[in-house]
């Protein structure tokens, strides 16, 4: 049973796993907050940088700023190559087939908003079907929902069970000759669920409907491979796996980047230009307008190097083991009660207490160092499902330890106390 054995584990990481060396990496760690150490677990919303991602930034702009693509002189090639390494570096991450369907975007959510306008633009008319679950993100609803409107096509909606995971039979029926692309979430921010996606990949692609993934969260909790999954698109934001801000990539099959129109017009996306007549660039610089976020993708590769250098295996057994001990320690505490139990989950968990108000909850833990989430997490349809306004949330990452956990769970017995 993975509770005994949590419970029964030195509480500091494992022979396999040197957690107190990780956290050695993350310098934001070390200070104190209120006067306590700081307990960071609202890693969903996102994550900390470790010193060898601060660093690449600042080594890029101290030595290789330049705009790429463009120049003949060496720093222009130095930064050109950075940038280029970095892409090739996410794309064996996700083992995209070729460097060129990695798209480097913004963030996830401008990802979404992407293949919404681009692959909307070509492929969605009046009465078509696009399909998301009802544990979807406001990234992963708006852009589709804006589409819908435009184009006269409908949102349909994969119902969740109590446990808060996606019913495969209801999913399976909504797909029909009307349905012209599923977008789904990999890991839930809110519940933590771990969707099935291959399995749904599949069943889509037998009736040839192209699937978009969601991997915000799943991109920095579990091992991605586009090509195994056989997702269409697939897209992440690099804030949340380590790297800065600003900084995301949309992955997308070559067949349907090369056909879909671009996303924005302007620099680099181009190969002629005329008054009558603009021809576009080839991939991937044809969805990559203006100046890209240079120093970004430069941060996102060493988060990548830093990732990987820990082992991903590593981390996905660390943090199950984390994420068993939080669920059963907070379901321990009286008027408790867990948002999000499905089995198949991943680094995060929702809760609420009964009678308190998240805010009060996480206002409370604040003052003893405890960071958290609370709120309706962006994902306000899933609230309505479980009837709430909002739910607090601890999300992990690998630098979090067992004692941080106890601290939630001991500055939540203080919230509790001065509410009740
Ligand atoms: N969720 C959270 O606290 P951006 O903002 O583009 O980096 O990521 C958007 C996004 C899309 N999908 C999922 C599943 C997400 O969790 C998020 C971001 C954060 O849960 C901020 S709301």
């Amino acid at each position: 049973m993975r509770a005994a054995n949590v419970a029964s584990r030195a509480h500091q990481g494992s022979a396999w796993f040197d957690v107190e060396r990780v956290r050695a990496d993350f310098p934001i760690l070390k200070q104190q907050i209120h006067g306590h150490p700081l307990v960071y677990l609202d890693n969903a919303a996102t994550s900390q940088k470790p010193q060898s991602v601060i660093d690449a930034i600042s080594r890029f702009y101290s030595t290789d700023n330049a705009n790429i693509h463009r120049g003949v002189h060496l720093l222009s090639q130095r930064a050109t190559d950075a940038y280029e390494g970095a892409r090739e570096k996410l794309q064996r991450f996700i083992n995209a087939a070729e460097p060129r369907e990695t798209i480097f975007v913004r963030s996830a959510t401008e990802a979404v908003n992407l293949v919404a306008r681009c692959y909307g633009a070509s492929h969605v008319g009046p009465g078509d079907e696009i399909i998301i679950s009802a544990m979807e993100h406001h990234s992963n609803i708006v852009p589709w929902q804006m589409l819908c409107e435009e184009k006269g096509a409908r949102l349909r909606i994969i119902p969740i069970t109590d446990e808060g995971e996606l019913i495969l039979e209801e999913y399976e029926k909504l797909l029909g000759p009307r349905t012209r692309l599923v977008s789904v979430v990999h890991l839930s921010n809110v519940l933590g669920t771990i969707n099935p996606i291959k399995e749904m990949i599949r069943i889509a692609h037998a009736r040839q409907i192209p699937v978009f993934v969601d991997g915000a969260q799943a991109a920095s909790h579990l091992r991605v491979d586009v090509q195994d999954l056989d997702c269409d698109f697939y897209a992440f934001s690099g804030h949340k796996l380590y790297g800065p801000s600003g900084i995301g990539v949309l992955y997308g099959k070559a067949r349907f980047l090369e056909e879909m129109p671009p996303y924005q017009g302007g620099g680099d996306m181009i190969s002629t230009v005329t008054f009558e007549k603009t021809r576009y660039n080839v991939l991937p610089y044809k969805y990559e307008a203006g100046t890209p976020n240079i120093a970004g993708a430069v941060g996102l590769g060493a988060a990548i190097d830093y990732f990987e250098g820990l082992g991903v295996e590593n981390v996905i057994r660390y943090e199950a083991d984390l994420l068993s001990y939080l669920m059963e320690s907070l379901a321990s505490v009286p008027d408790v009660k867990l948002i999000g139990t499905a089995p198949h989950k991943a680094s995060v968990q929702s809760f609420s207490v009964a009678g308190v108000h998240p805010h009060d909850i996480g206002t409370i833990v604040d003052e003893h160092g405890v960071a958290i989430r609370t709120g309706h997490h962006c994902a306000q349809p899933l609230m309505d499902f479980y009837h709430v306004p909002a739910t607090a949330r601890a999300s992990l990452a690998f630098y979090n330890t067992f004692d941080e956990i106890d601290a939630l769970v001991a500055a939540l017995h203080k919230a509790i106390e001065v509410f009740k």
